[in-house]
């Protein structure tokens, strides 16, 4: 039964020719350059979409961390992953920092004028454009999740992923005649209903409905 050596060579050539494309693809930098620089759908091509995109595909602690883990490590994440024991979602995890960027703030129970103005500066919606109208929550972040776990009722897209409370909050609203770098805002404070919506597992805020 002896194999020429045709079949055999054959054999490393394919493995010469498919193997590297096939590295390169499993390779973190490919991976990384695909996340910060491919987007074959995008939904604009404005500032918005800059902002967006930078907030979700800007460079990922996760991921360079992801980079430096072992084989092993990712074998028993993955398994997790598998389990359903962990569901991180990077998009979701974003969404939510954003959330809390905008519209939460702790350190105080009401601001004015003042604090508007300096806040949504400080929380960079006033980069591009003043943003016209933003609220924020001063409540401690577990009683904005358990929003998050009371009755689902529909968001004004439609969706059933809302969920109503009763928060501290600061509304800020531009005022006629501010513009970029100097918005300026009327602030009122008072404690009143909120609708969030919220996504994942478990669910966090990714969004200001009402
Ligand atoms: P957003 O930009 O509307 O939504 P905001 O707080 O910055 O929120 P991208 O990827 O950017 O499109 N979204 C949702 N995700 C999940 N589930 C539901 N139901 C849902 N609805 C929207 C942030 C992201 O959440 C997505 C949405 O597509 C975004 O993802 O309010 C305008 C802004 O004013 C704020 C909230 C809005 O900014 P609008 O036009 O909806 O009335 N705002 C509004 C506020 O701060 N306080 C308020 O009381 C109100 C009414």
């Amino acid at each position: 039964m002896a194999m020429g050596v045709g079949p055999l060579l054959l054999v490393f050539m394919l493995g010469l020719g498919l193997t590297p494309p096939t590295l390169a693809q499993d390779s973190p930098t490919y991976k990384q350059f695909l996340n910060q620089h491919y987007d074959p759908r995008p939904s604009g091509r404005n500032s918005k979409y800059c902002e967006k995109m930078m907030e979700r595909r800007g460079p990922s602690d996760i991921l360079m961390a992801l980079q430096r883990t072992h084989p092993l490590l990712l074998l028993l994440l993955l398994t997790l992953l598998g389990l359903g024991l962990i569901q991180p979602s990077y998009g979701q995890h974003a969404m939510y920092q954003r959330f809390l960027r905008q519209h939460v703030d702790l350190q105080v129970t009401s601001g004015d004028d003042r604090y508007c103005n300096v806040m949504m500066q400080r929380r960079r919606m006033t980069i591009r454009q003043c943003k016209p109208f933003n609220t924020f929550i001063h409540e401690d972040i577990g009683n904005i999740l358990n929003i998050c776990n009371t009755s689902n009722i529909p968001c004004k897209n439609g969706r059933m992923n809302c969920h109503e409370g009763v928060v501290q909050v600061t509304d800020c609203r531009e005022t006629g005649g501010s513009s970029v770098p100097n918005c300026r805002y009327r602030a009122k404070s008072s404690t009143r209903r909120i609708v969030i919506a919220c996504e994942g597992n478990p669910e966090v805020p990714v969004h200001m409905d009402k």
